[in-house]
């Protein structure tokens, strides 16, 4: 009976004018519009064979990557941009001026959808987080690569596009932040950083694991990314030209003052310390920062440990030096870079980066 009922109502519904038009609406919308801005990196590269494991990286065109994964057409209507094509070791400051440019661009004029940048794995996590801080749009980013060259026996590059694709293309994947997608997981651009050299499965988030998974072309997503990004983001880049010198001084079993005095002695603005433990350091650096914070150069206290990050309740140090929460040091270093855009106060820095 209850099915006759719910029958009868679908019926009386789809006769109504409006539900008509909405229904074939569905039935006919066109596909989501995807631009995927390319830079170069293993899912470009080629190798002399399918089996060897050296490779060149950003050897292929995007037209002929995507030409490669079957069915990607159905998922969006693709429009593929180079934009550089390095291995992203090399990444520069230019081209991270010059994606954030094309995908305001894209978006402040409702041309497209999504984005999807190609991307080595290399600084991949670094250039995902420099947009999730910049592009101040709700409509979603995705980053993805590969670990085998796009010539490999059993690349992994194809899969990670297709997926990518269909994340960037999905309404769901709105006002999430900048995002990852690599080996079916999809990662916020918050926390995920490389841990294999090698494997296929090298991205992961210590400490908050994976944002979602990919099934089938769909998002699964586990959680939110809470920190501030994108949209809500104070950090206005339009016009800039570059960014403020920011360097990362690596600690260890006695290490020197050496690097840190020779950056505190260059034109930069910014350094962070990646810390032993719980961000600590040897006296030689600590006279090192001392002298750094007298001469105004910012300075952020990071840790070279994986998870865990460095919080204010630290060893005592007689030393103010703001903390950088559970940024590693590479994403310590675009926050302050980003910081130090708007302000040197050692207080609103440490404000800045318990917000992002
Ligand atoms: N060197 C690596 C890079 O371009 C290759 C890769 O994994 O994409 O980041």
């Amino acid at each position: 009976m209850k099915k006759i009922i719910s029958r009868l109502l679908l019926l009386v519904f789809l006769s109504l004018p409006f539900s008509r038009s909405i229904y074939a609406d569905q039935l006919t919308q066109s596909k989501p519009r995807v631009v995927i801005l390319a830079t170069g990196g293993t899912i470009a590269g080629s190798a002399a064979s399918a089996t060897q494991a050296s490779y060149r990286p950003g050897v292929l065109s995007i037209s002929q990557i995507i030409a490669s994964v079957p069915d990607i057409e159905k998922l969006a209507d693709l429009k593929g941009i180079q934009i550089s094509n390095i291995a992203s070791q090399d990444m520069e400051e230019r081209i991270w001026l010059e994606l954030w440019k094309s995908i305001d661009h894209l978006f402040s004029n409702d041309l497209c959808d999504g984005v999807v940048i190609t991307h080595g794995t290399d600084t991949m996590e670094e250039t995902a987080y420099f947009l999730n801080l910049t592009v101040r749009h709700t409509k979603p980013v995705v980053l993805t690569g590969a670990m085998r060259a796009a010539t490999s026996l059993s690349a992994d590059g194809p899969f990670n596009l297709y997926n990518a694709v269909a994340l960037a293309s999905n309404p769901i994947s709105a006002n999430r932040g900048v995002m990852v997608v690599m080996n079916d997981y999809i990662f916020s651009a918050n926390d995920v950083t490389k841990t294999h050299t090698v494997n296929s499965d090298a991205f992961s988030a210590p400490g908050f694991g994976a944002m979602g998974y990919m099934r089938d072309g769909a998002p699964q997503f586990y959680r939110e990314n809470s920190n501030t990004h994108t949209s809500s983001s104070v950090f206005d880049i339009n016009g800039v030209k570059s960014l403020p010198v920011t360097e990362i001084v690596y600690a260890y079993a006695f290490s020197s003052a050496v690097a840190i005095n020779a950056i505190i002695d260059s034109n930069a603005k910014g350094i962070v310390i990646a810390g032993v433990g719980h961000g600590n350091y040897n006296k030689e650096i600590s006279k090192a920062i001392e002298r750094g914070l007298s001469r105004g150069v910012a300075i952020v206290r990071s840790s070279r440990v994986a998870e865990g990050g460095v919080d204010l309740a630290a060893e005592n140090y007689d030393i103010k030096a703001p903390v950088s929460f559970n940024k590693n040091p590479q994403k310590a270093r675009i926050l302050l870079m980003l910081a130090l855009t708007r302000t040197k106060d050692c207080a609103e820095i440490q404000r800045i980066f318990a917000e992002y």
